[in-house]
């Protein structure tokens, strides 16, 4: 039994029938479904623990603590972090990236650079268009090459002692391209510029070593590697942080306040202002845990093997069906974005989910990369631990019954 038939068992959600069809649930990219053992650790929490944390001396509020410090240590183990202080919890990635765009923003001066790439999700794009306005900051792009790279050439090109910061995603959320980040941590660096990566869609497939990246600033989500929603992390450099201004302020991230100023407390929790959210975390830990036990070489193995043959059922069974994204299983990751001729995104993923077939059409919060591809939509099919041959099966057999339905509308347009 591989991996996806093994695993499904430990999500509940995935015995569920849509529309009459059991559910084939391939839009694990834009949030993964939960394992039980993350339900069970939300409830129980709930259930015998709950309490605010670093305020209360009762039993509940240091076992709410306990719980929530604890899951600060299974996502640090999960990353290869060298120290839980660089682990800061954040509501996901979006979060964690407006928190170095508004510290590093701060900082900015007229003329300085900022690049990015032009396969960003919008979340890795808006926060530095927004400092970059505010500061009279450039926003540069490495611009996308061939079936979906990074052109490595015209980013040496735009490297210079003005570029402040190159925040990149580390995996393509459409493409599923895995970019060369060390080596273009090593080039931001020789000019002297700060090193962000998007990891929302690394973390959950591929095994990670942060300190070997060589990155400064590293965000993901929890919800997309089996976490609750409300969960996710930004990992950073210990010295960054200490240096870094807040990102809110409120409660819990000060050490002494006085009606004209404040001092503030030490990382992480001087960037997790307010009452956090503590279930999610315990359940992010959770998931860390899961994953850490599956095995993330064996997680990559079994997406890999799900992506050869999904791309290898398309091309047979539908080979006038465009593809994008590096054909080499290597370079990617288990996302695969493709188009039915004739018949708009939407439609497909409607029809898609007639079958019980979720999968997410539309821009996938990538304009910029949309219109270099030159596509006004795509339909995006995604893995997780939990997808097996069967789930790319009924998405082959979905689309050959999108095929029927428009099929006849299609010809008579063209007559
Ligand atoms: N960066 C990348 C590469 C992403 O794929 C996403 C979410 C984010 C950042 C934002 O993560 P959040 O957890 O803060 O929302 N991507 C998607 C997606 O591809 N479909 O829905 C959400």
């Amino acid at each position: 039994m591989n991996m996806g038939e093994k695993t499904r068992r430990d999500f509940p959600i995935l015995s569920r029938i849509v529309n009459g069809h059991p559910l084939v649930y391939l839009d694990s990219a834009a949030s993964s479904q939960k394992p039980l053992a993350v339900i069970e650790a939300v409830s129980r929490y709930y259930e015998t623990s709950h309490a605010n944390v670093h305020r209360s001396i009762h039993t509940l509020g240091e076992e709410a603590t306990e719980r929530y410090e604890a899951a600060r240590d299974a996502v640090r183990a999960f990353v290869g972090a060298r120290s839980r202080e660089e682990i800061i919890f954040t509501r996901g990635t979006t979060e964690g990236i407006n928190l170095v765009a508004q510290a590093v923003g701060r900082t900015l001066k007229p003329g300085d650079e900022i690049i990015v790439s032009e396969l960003e999700h919008h979340s890795n794009l808006i926060p530095w268009q927004m400092a970059c306005r505010d500061r009279g900051a450039v926003l540069r792009a490495i611009p996308v090459v061939g079936e979906g790279y990074l052109d490595l050439d015209a980013f040496d090109r735009l490297l210079s002692p003005r570029t402040r910061v190159v925040a990149v995603a580390h995996v393509s959320n459409v493409l599923g391209t895995i970019n060369p980040v060390t080596q273009i941590a090593e080039r931001a660096h020789r000019v002297g510029a700060l090193v962000l990566l998007d990891g929302a869609q690394a973390v959950p497939h591929l095994p990670l070593d942060l300190n070997a990246l060589g990155a400064d600033f590293y965000a993901f989500s929890g919800h997309k590697m089996l976490g609750p929603t409300g969960s996710g992390a930004l990992w950073a450099r210990r010295q960054l942080l200490d240096a870094m201004p807040p990102f809110l302020a409120g409660g819990e991230m000060i050490r002494e306040v006085h009606l004209r100023r404040s001092e503030w407390n030490e990382v992480p929790w001087k960037f997790e202002a307010g009452t956090p959210d503590i279930a999610s975390s315990i359940g992010f830990g959770v998931a860390a845990d899961y994953l850490r036990e599956l095995g993330m070489d064996r997680v990559r193995e079994h997406e890999k093997e799900l992506l050869t043959y999904a791309l290898v059922q398309l091309m047979s069974n539908h080979p006038e069906i465009p593809l994008y994204g590096p054909l080499d299983a290597g370079l990617r990751s288990g996302v695969v974005p493709f188009n039915v001729p004739g018949v708009h995104a939407h439609d497909v993923a409607q029809v898609l989910d007639r079958s019980g077939v979720a999968v997410r059409a539309g821009h996938h919060c990538t304009m910029p990369l949309h219109e270099r591809l030159d596509l006004p939509a795509t339909v995006r099919a995604s893995f997780n631990v939990y997808t097996t041959k069967a789930d790319i099966d009924a998405l082959i057999s979905g689309i050959t019954e999108v095929k029927r339905l428009f099929g006849g509308f299609l010809k008579a347009g063209a007559g």
